[in-house]
């Protein structure tokens, strides 16, 4: 088997958590390479892209989170093999991503401007995207975004509203996905309890 080394904040969130998760979950061994946000600015100069997560494969460093998404996914059996499902999962990951990079955008703001982005963020596009999901989650039965089991899809939905609900984002209402989204909050809340995910930070309470 390749050498993994996956290298990402210091955060059990953000774009490589279903990364990691996956990778857990398929029980493939990887090295979970976590820096300081002080560390960035050095690490960055190293990446191909001056961005993070990026992930070393026998040494060569690949980008890209969802492509990671995907290829860990697959290995992991969580991907779907079916065209069709396949491309219900990859709907979700681009939702999400898309809704990332929006947080993303109000990053460096500060007092009024941070408040009158964040709420234009939440009343316009995050509730557009909850929304969606909800649909596409009552569509595909309920449980689960695609094939009727757990995929990445459902990790990266499950690590992004857990993130809204957090309280850690200035101006996100930690209700927003209650009130518009309530099928994805008990997803989340499914995800969180799944066998293997419990047992993931299981073993990162005993690491910290
Ligand atoms: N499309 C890339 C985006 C990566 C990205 O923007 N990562 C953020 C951290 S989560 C970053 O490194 N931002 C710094 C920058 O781009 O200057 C991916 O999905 O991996």
């Amino acid at each position: 088997m390749a050498k993994i080394r996956l290298t990402y904040f210091d955060i059990d969130g953000g774009r490589a958590e279903s990364i990691r998760l996956a990778l857990s979950l398929g029980g493939i061994e990887f090295e979970d390479h976590r820096i300081s946000f002080a560390e960035f600015g050095e690490v960055r100069a190293g990446t191909p892209l001056n961005s993070l997560p990026v992930v070393e494969i026998d040494g060569v460093q690949y980008t890209q989170s969802n492509a990671m998404n995907r290829y860990f996914g697959r290995l992991a059996g969580l991907f779907p093999a079916d065209p069709w499902q396949a491309f219900l999962c990859d709907e979700v990951l681009e939702i999400v991503e898309d809704a990332v990079l929006a947080l993303g955008r109000t990053f460096g703001l500060n007092g009024d401007e941070l408040k009158a982005a964040r709420d234009a963020l939440c009343d316009g596009m995050y509730t557009r995207c909850l929304r969606l999901l909800d649909r596409r989650l009552e569509a595909a039965g309920g449980v689960y975004f695609a094939g009727q089991r757990l995929s990445v899809a459902d990790l990266k939905v499950y690590v992004w509203v857990k993130r809204l609900k957090s309280g850690a984002l200035d101006h996100v209402p930690v209700d927003l996905a209650d009130k518009v989204a309530p099928a994805v909050v008990r997803h989340m809340e499914r995800v969180a309890a799944e066998p293997g995910v419990v047992a993931y930070y299981a073993d990162r309470r005993k690491e910290s």
